[in-house]
């Protein structure tokens, strides 16, 4: 009997979720989860936008991980703004056992960024700590705006681990046609939806930069009891953060909270309720799975897509009943171009995400924003990311940095 209550305590909460899915404003898609919510708005230093995590094409023992944070970098601005936050501690969270609940943490600290006798600043280190209690220390790529050529990545072996780490100043992997899709929803709130405006097909983040922290990590090193591998990113500050009036600088005291988070792309951005959105970077997975958020979802959210209840399972089963997480089948190989190692199942950098979504809550009938593709060719190897965009060489006419 008591089974049977919870049960239907249950049933009730994915009805609630299935409901608030359904629900979902259409405007709230308008990134993976660049500026997210109105706190990551004014502090983009902190503003995650991608997790990635997937098979390494050229060898399948290994498990890439990509955060990105800080979008929307102009080429001209590389070396003011490509600059990692030492008051920041970016967390990977990393989930072994199935449940919503992360069983390890990979979490990075930059030091200062300083400049050398000559004034010229330097790449910034980075602190590694990994699950097992490794820790190892690592220079970053120091990002340039004077230079026509992206600087070299600069990739550290950790010789205990056999982790490989890369942290700075990239192309932004991130597509989308974000202004032909709010026309989109303007459309169908006239009551005439419009695929037609896709046809626009320009990509918002070309010609743009974004700050990348990536890890190729043995899956020996990394994988729990099962056959899936789950990883959530965060972005974390101290509470209280302090600045001091003298040195300028600011430290931290006390525990680290959330400033974002992302697990599965577009989550945040198009499930939760506005004002809630603040409140959703500011909790974890295990908050999802128990349904923290669903009541606010289907009190504020009103139908607009008329999405059936079987692509709802599908999304609800991605990013909510077991928290939003992105999660890996340690059983499916990864080619770099085969289907089936294709987002929802982690997600590489080629995966047209905003594609497979609309077509989720289309009911499962074709719909994309005609943007394909990363505007720059990536890379072959590790970190895969193409190189940083750089200023362009003279008598250049380029139709970049595109709305
Ligand atoms: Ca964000
Ligand atoms: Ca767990
Ligand atoms: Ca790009
Ligand atoms: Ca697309």
């Amino acid at each position: 009997m008591h089974f049977v209550r919870t049960k239907s305590l249950v049933s009730v909460f994915v009805l609630l979720l299935v409901i608030a899915i359904v629900l979902a404003p259409a405007n709230r898609l308008e990134a993976a989860d660049h500026g997210d919510a109105p706190l990551t708005a004014h502090d983009l230093g902190a503003d995650l936008n991608d997790a990635y995590m997937f098979f390494d094409p050229n060898d399948n023992a290994r498990v890439i991980m990509i955060m990105t944070v800080h979008g929307f970098i102009v080429p001209g601005e590389n070396s003011n703004f490509g600059i990692f936050d030492p008051a920041l501690r970016y967390r990977f969270e990393i989930e072994t056992t199935g449940d919503a609940k992360p069983d390890g943490f990979i979490d990075v600290r930059f030091s200062p960024r300083v400049a050398n006798a000559a004034g010229v600043p330097q790449a910034q280190t980075a602190t590694i700590s990994l699950p097992n209690g490794i820790t190892f220390t690592a220079p970053s790529t120091n990002s340039s705006n004077s230079a026509d050529a992206a600087p070299t990545p600069v990739l550290t072996t950790d010789a205990q681990s056999g982790v490989i780490f890369f942290a700075g100043l990239t192309d932004d992997p991130f597509f989308f046609d974000i202004p032909a899709f709010a026309r989109f929803n303007g459309s169908i709130r006239s009551g005439a939806p419009n695929p037609g405006v896709f046809s626009r097909g320009r990509d918002t983040f070309a010609g743009y930069n974004t700050l990348a922290i990536a890890f190729s990590i043995p899956l020996s090193f990394i994988r729990g009891p099962g056959n899936e591998l789950g990883l959530s990113c965060d972005t974390q500050r101290r509470s209280p953060q302090l600045y001091n009036s003298r040195t300028g600088e600011v430290a931290g005291a006390g525990r680290w909270v959330n400033v974002d988070r992302e697990g599965v792309p577009a989550v945040n951005v198009a499930l939760v309720p506005f004002n809630l959105k603040n409140t959703y970077n500011a909790a974890n997975s295990v908050d999802d799975a128990n349904g923290r958020f669903a009541p606010g979802i289907v009190d504020t959210l009103q139908n607009f897509y008329k999405t059936d209840a079987t692509s709802i399972g599908i999304l609800a089963s991605v990013a909510v009943t077991r928290g939003d997480i992105l999660r890996l089948d340690l059983t499916v190989p990864n080619t770099g171009s085969n289907p089936q190692a294709s987002f929802p199942d982690g997600r590489r950098l080629t995966d047209d995400v905003i594609d497979i979504l609309l077509t989720l809550i289309n009911n499962r009938q074709p719909l994309g924003d005609n943007v394909n593709g990363n505007d720059v060719p990536l890379r072959t190897s590790f970190p895969f990311l193409a190189p940083s965009q750089q200023p362009r060489v003279p008598g250049t006419t380029d139709d970049n940095t595109r709305n």
